[in-house]
């Protein structure tokens, strides 16, 4: 349910995902080791490898926040167990790489400057930890692994190794606010990660902090926060992956609930040197809409290279969606579903009273609103603030309940208007 404590979250409504670890040295995909059933010996050889020559953080957030993204969860440790920051716990780190550097708090430290919110994505899976059964006893993708049978596993010893780095992250980094967990298979969720623990953690030393729902589900599988009554770790936030819900998320009792869709700009997290099937501009820019349209929040992915840069597409497509939010980010920051039904040509958002009109589609007609004229004191176009006159058109008479947006008619309105796909109009 929506509270005080994820209201920063809900108006902020775009972030930035950024997986980046010794997966992306092979720029293939994140599940590299378990697709292609690696040995560790193989995988490993990786953190020999891992330079990050051109990594500066300062220039990630520089982009995340030109791109109006208001918040970013960067990979502290993903499935491989490989982590991206100084753990105690464990030798298998960045700090033993020749990069020799604690990418974790570079981005903390570079992000918090910029004044983006923070949080860091930590893996409930582990493939390197020699206790995390990935092999046999529990329903995981490697259990055919013959490298790992007849090994001794105490899984107890895994998840206090777990607490044990999930309390370096919550106690060592200074403020987080957003922990992403990831993630729960259908025969591994809940009581299995002792998630008492960790929510007692949580509450002693980062009790501002938002969490994802995966100590119980995955992307498809919500777990109890959509319940009348939520366990006390179902989280704070619902998190489809690749996809947009139908329609707004709304628990048992029909309230509605804070939502994040994670979604790729290509078809990878981690970094892929050939994927080139970036989504479009305009695309990323319509499904953000969606998003706050549904009352939910997008965080677009990042892939950074082996070096630590964004690519030449990310980079293009991040400019390119920073250049629209600064002029129509109104539409997305603070708002939320539309009393009003969607229109036919594109969305609707709405925060207090004003009702904001995303027009994503090209017409020869007015653009008609459901709203009667008398209404609306007054129509903006985000683009330049030109006034917008609602009116009822003659040739629309017909239609006495529907208001008209003019875009097209240069004649009505008296000046050349800018094209009409992807304009912003606020409704007041
Ligand atoms: O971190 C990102 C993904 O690596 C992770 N969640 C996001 C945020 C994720 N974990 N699991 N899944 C996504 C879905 C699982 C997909 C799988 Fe497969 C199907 C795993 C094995 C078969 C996709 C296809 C990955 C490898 C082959």
């Amino acid at each position: 349910m929506s509270s005080n404590k994820t209201k920063w979250y809900e108006d902020s409504r775009f972030g930035m995902f950024i997986h980046w670890g010794l997966y992306s040295l092979i720029g293939v995909d994140e599940w590299i080791k378990s697709i292609n059933h690696m040995s560790d010996e193989d995988y490993d050889r990786l953190v020999g490898k891992f330079t990050a020559d051109q990594f500066d953080a300062d220039e990630w957030a520089a982009a995340a926040k030109q791109a109006g993204m208001k918040y970013a969860v960067f990979t502290a440790k993903h499935h491989d167990g490989f982590c991206m920051y100084d753990s105690q716990l464990t030798d298998y780190k960045s700090t033993n790489s020749p990069a020799g550097r604690d990418f974790v708090r570079e981005f903390l430290d570079a992000f918090r400057k910029a004044g983006i919110k923070v949080g860091l994505y930590y893996s409930l899976l582990d493939w390197h930890h020699p206790d995390y059964p990935h092999y046999g006893d529990i329903n995981h993708p490697q259990r055919n692994n013959p490298a790992a049978k007849g090994v001794e596993r105490n899984f107890q010893r895994y998840l206090d190794y777990m607490h044990g780095q999930i309390k370096e992250l919550l106690t060592n980094y200074g403020q987080l606010d957003i922990m992403w967990f990831d993630f729960s298979y259908p025969k591994m969720a809940g009581e299995t990660w002792q998630p008492q623990k960790i929510m007692d953690m949580i509450h002693q030393y980062q009790p501002q902090m938002l969490i994802d729902n995966r100590m119980e589900g995955s992307g498809a599988n919500y777990g109890t926060i959509l319940s009348a009554h939520p366990s006390n770790y179902a989280g704070d936030f619902a998190s489809p992956e690749q996809m947009i819900p139908p329609k707004p998320i709304v628990n048992e009792l029909g309230e509605p609930v804070p939502w994040e869709a994670c979604i790729t700009m290509n078809k990878h997290w981690g970094y892929n040197a050939t994927d080139d099937q970036f989504k479009s501009t305009s695309l990323i820019i319509h499904t953000l809409v969606e998003c706050v349209s549904k009352g939910g929040n997008l965080i677009l992915n990042v892939g950074p290279t082996p070096l630590g840069t964004f690519s030449a597409p990310t980079k293009k497509l991040l400019a390119e969606i920073g250049e629209w939010m600064a002029v129509n980010g109104e539409i997305v920051y603070g708002c939320t579903t539309a009393e009003l039904a969607k229109p036919e040509w594109g969305r609707y958002t709405q925060k207090g009273n004003t009702l904001y009109a995303h027009i994503q589609e090209e017409s020869i007609s007015a653009f008609p609103i459901a709203v009667p004229k008398e209404q609306i004191k007054q129509m903006t176009l985000l683009i330049d603030g030109i006034e917008v006159k609602a009116t009822d058109y003659w040739a629309l008479s017909a239609f006495k309940e529907y208001s008209y947006i003019f875009l097209h008619q240069d004649v009505t309105i008296g000046y050349p208007l800018p094209d009409p796909k992807d304009t912003v109009v606020r409704i007041e």
